[in-house]
């Protein structure tokens, strides 16, 4: 049993309550949370772990949507418009596969560690990050995608997701999850997608998704038309768009989902997600990065829709890591009140992103996963501007803990 101390506790519980010369007490879940000198009094024999002055304990951060397949990527992809990415990343696929190695990905994660990330929703495409992640000390949600729009070969791309789940559910335990992701409503036929749906219920996995992301999406969609149906038409032209997006929404009705991007999603749209209780995983930098617009951060406030935050891969991102995309989001989104903004960003990378990933952590709070790490603000800070100051400030953390434990 551990007890540690620090200036402030950030709980990310339904509160969001912040305690003042707060301590943690856990093994490898939390068995309390409170004032420092309290918990001290009443377990007088644990082991304490003091932190330096201006620390801050918070739960481990959460990614809930990461291509680690991609993280070869530097300069080698176009951005500024989706279309020319897509042709980009189509180019330069097996280049950058090649590059990708176990080792590599490996070295992302540990850096993805040291940034205070302890879980992350990988979307695997190939099954090239299977090793890595199986292996990495974090916690994975391992979203195993399908995608495919030629009837003729749903089969073959159905056979081909089945093996790569199979693979991924011999190594679940406790800090490994498989789970499901369909491409998209543009990449993955209604019958591939309703399969793929039917296998996660049965296997109880969540599901991830991207969804309306951009203009040329929205146009292919609604109308068939604009830069989707030229990048189509190379390959069919008679390509017609293969269902609606009300159509596509309800496919998920009855699966546990992370809709990732809705940035040209309606009014109606969101309705819907807020309706399924789907959550919403937001990308603000790949959406810049890939010119595809802002998301209505206001818009899913007021639907109350759970919202995550991703960095994507670094196939449209500089950095996995969390931080980096806090302040970017908090730049992005001018519109919002600073230290709401903040409050609501800390929520999405904790408590929105376990409930979103069904993991009982997220918040420090009794009976949950001791993942907690320890970020340590340069000078004193005011209890109220917690969370601003340590987005605006923090790259590294100074202790993690992931099950109580810390990893190597
Ligand atoms: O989220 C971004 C942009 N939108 C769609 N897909 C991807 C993103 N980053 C990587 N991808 C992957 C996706 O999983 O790129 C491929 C898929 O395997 C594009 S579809 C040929
Ligand atoms: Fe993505």
């Amino acid at each position: 049993m551990t007890l540690i101390t620090a200036d402030f506790v950030l709980t990310c519980n339904e509160d969001f309550e912040i305690i003042e010369e707060g301590a943690v007490v856990f093994d490898a879940t939390i068995l309390e949370v409170g004032k420092s000198a309290e918990l001290k009094a009443k377990h007088p024999n644990v082991t304490v772990i003091e932190t330096p002055k201006n620390s801050v304990i918070l739960p481990g951060l959460i990614n809930s949507h990461v291509h680690l397949e991609f993280s070869a990527n530097q300069s080698m992809l176009r951005y500024g418009d989706f279309i020319p990415w897509l042709r980009s990343v189509i180019k330069h696929r097996e280049e950058l596969s090649a590059l990708a190695t176990t080792e590599l990905i490996t070295c992302k994660l540990q850096e993805m560690l040291k940034r205070g990330t302890t879980t992350l929703g990988a979307i695997s495409s190939f099954g090239a990050d299977l090793e890595a992640c199986a292996a990495t000390p974090q916690r994975v949600v391992y979203f195993n995608e399908v995608l495919g729009s030629v009837p003729s070969a749903v089969d073959a791309m159905y056979g081909d997701f089945r093996g790569r789940l199979e693979a991924s559910k011999a190594f679940t335990c406790k800090r490994f999850i498989p789970a499901v992701s369909v491409h998209s409503p543009y990449s993955t036929h209604p019958i591939l997608a309703k399969k793929a749906l039917q296998i996660a219920r049965e296997e109880q996995c969540v599901v991830s998704t991207h969804f309306m992301e951009s203009a040329a999406e929205r146009a292919w969609i609604d109308e068939g038309k604009g830069d989707f149906e030229t990048f189509f038409s190379a390959f069919n032209p008679h390509a017609k768009p293969m269902c609606s997006s009300v159509e596509f929404l309800e496919l998920f009705s009855q699966n546990p989902t992370l809709f990732t991007h809705a940035v040209q999603a309606t009014q109606n749209e969101l309705e819907i997600i807020a309706e399924q209780k789907a959550t919403l995983t937001h990308c603000p930098v790949s959406n810049r990065l890939l010119g595809v617009g802002k998301l209505d951060l206001e818009a899913v406030q007021h639907q109350n829709i759970n919202l995550t935050l991703g960095t994507d891969g670094l196939s449209s991102n500089i950095s996995l890591s969390l931080w980096d995309e806090m302040r970017s989001a908090l730049m992005m989104h001018a519109e919002c009140e600073l230290s709401s903004l903040a409050k609501m960003l800390l929520q999405s990378v904790t408590c929105n992103a376990a409930k979103a990933l069904q993991l009982p952590c997220g918040v420090l709070e009794k009976e949950r996963y001791a993942d907690l790490i320890v970020a340590t603000l340069p000078q004193a800070c005011e209890k109220e501007d917690v969370a601003l100051q340590l987005i605006l400030h923090t790259h590294q953390t100074h202790l993690t803990f992931i099950d109580g434990e810390q990893p190597c």
